[in-house]
């Protein structure tokens, strides 16, 4: 038997990663986190009752070494993958929530990899591990494409904590012999993205007003964003999560970058996004006066506001994949911009 313990299994990767993983007939355990609400399970209402949900938190060691140990002791298996997908994932809030964004992004990997070191060799030699790395690491980059071997220089406390997870995991690979693996995703979104990024805020924008009429549409109904020209190496995350998988199947442990090999700027994907409801986007004005008009109806449906800029940006980010392409065999479904954005737009 096939199982997997998955860390922000109720993130957008978490439920796509379930999904894949259930159609391989793993048997799957997610970390939940105790919410407020009664049910914290929006993206797993379909296959919840297919998953053993468990509450723990990855900054609780103890909760994390009592789900390992919990595994291992009731179940017969072969190998146990451990997928690390939780996170405090916005880079943005990260420089409101810093410690915390430390705490479970950098520290909260340290807990489970020392979990993992500490059990008997013989239950320690079945685990892989896979650690959620991201092209934030690359920051102000320091080389065109970013490639495995491309110096990181974080530019936020999340992609910071994230370079600490980075080599923490290659520390206990190298230093243990843990099969343990990061992936550097790039970006990658789906209709199951958090609403706060900025890809689905603007999808989102054009489901609300693709209806409006001019008799409807108010003056109110502005899509309101931050920096517009930065770059973006955008993929599909069912595509990412088959390229985690692909990575614990290898003989052995190493890094991957994930990406499409193409990028865009924050104003090309709204363009692109607006012709798909036939509306061309006229852009007038200079940075924070800059709004983004229906060119055929003149109502304004961008405008720039301060708030939504960091202390600190990534300009521009661009993968080069070639490794997985070539080792992994990774193959994108979704392989254009275009693709994502009818996906996100469709449902
Ligand atoms: P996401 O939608 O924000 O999901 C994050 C998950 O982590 C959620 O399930 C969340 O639980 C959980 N979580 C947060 N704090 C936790 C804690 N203290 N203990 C246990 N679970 C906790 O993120 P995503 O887009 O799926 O990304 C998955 C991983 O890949 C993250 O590590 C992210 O940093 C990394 N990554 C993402 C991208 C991307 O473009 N999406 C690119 C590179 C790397 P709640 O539901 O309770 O909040
Ligand atoms: O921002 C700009 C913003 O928040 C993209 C996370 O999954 O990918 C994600 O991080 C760009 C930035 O994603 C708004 O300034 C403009 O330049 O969608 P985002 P991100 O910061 O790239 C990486 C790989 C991860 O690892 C992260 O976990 O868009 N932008 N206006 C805006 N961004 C947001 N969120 N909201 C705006 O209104």
């Amino acid at each position: 038997m096939k199982i997997a313990l998955i860390t922000g299994i109720t993130g957008q990767d978490g439920s796509y990663l379930s999904r894949l993983l259930l159609k391989k007939n793993y048997k799957i355990y997610g970390i939940v986190r105790r919410n407020s609400e009664i049910f914290n399970y929006m993206r797993l209402v379909d296959i919840k009752n297919h998953l053993n949900l468990i509450y723990g938190d990855v900054t609780d060691s103890l909760s994390i070494s009592n789900i390992i140990n919990n595994i291992i002791s009731n179940n017969d298996y072969e190998v146990l993958e451990i997928y690390n997908l939780a996170a405090q994932s916005h880079v943005h809030i990260s420089f409101d929530i810093p410690e915390y964004t430390a705490q479970v992004d950098g520290v909260g990997t340290l807990k489970l990899l020392e979990n993992i070191r500490i059990l008997k060799k013989g239950d320690r030699d079945k685990i892989k591990f896979y650690q959620a790395g991201t092209s934030e690491m690359f920051g102000k980059v320091l080389e065109i494409p970013q490639t495995e071997i491309t110096p990181f220089n974080p530019q936020s406390p999340y992609a910071t904590a994230k370079v600490y997870s980075h080599f923490i995991t290659k520390n206990y690979r190298e230093s243990y012999d843990i099969f343990a693996c990061n992936g550097i995703l790039f970006n990658h979104e789906s209709n199951k993205r958090g609403e706060n990024f900025v890809t689905k805020k603007i999808i989102n924008y054009i489901k609300k007003i693709k209806n409006l009429t001019p008799d409807t549409w108010s003056i109110d109904d502005v899509l309101v964003l931050g920096n517009i020209n930065s770059k973006r190496d955008w993929g599909h995350a069912e595509d990412y999560v088959e390229a985690m998988w692909l990575m614990l199947q290898e003989k052995l442990p190493d890094d991957y970058v994930i990406g499409m090999g193409k990028t865009y700027t924050i104003r090309e994907f709204i363009e692109k996004a607006f012709k798909k409801i036939d509306i061309e986007i006229e852009w007038k004005g200079k940075e924070l006066d800059e709004v983004g008009l229906d060119k055929h109806t003149k109502n304004i449906l961008v405008k720039i506001d301060a708030k939504f800029f960091r202390p600190n940006e990534v300009d521009l980010l661009l993968s080069d994949p070639r490794k997985a392409k070539t080792k992994l065999n990774w193959q994108p479904k979704y392989d254009n911009l275009d693709k994502l954005i009818d996906s996100m737009l469709s449902d």
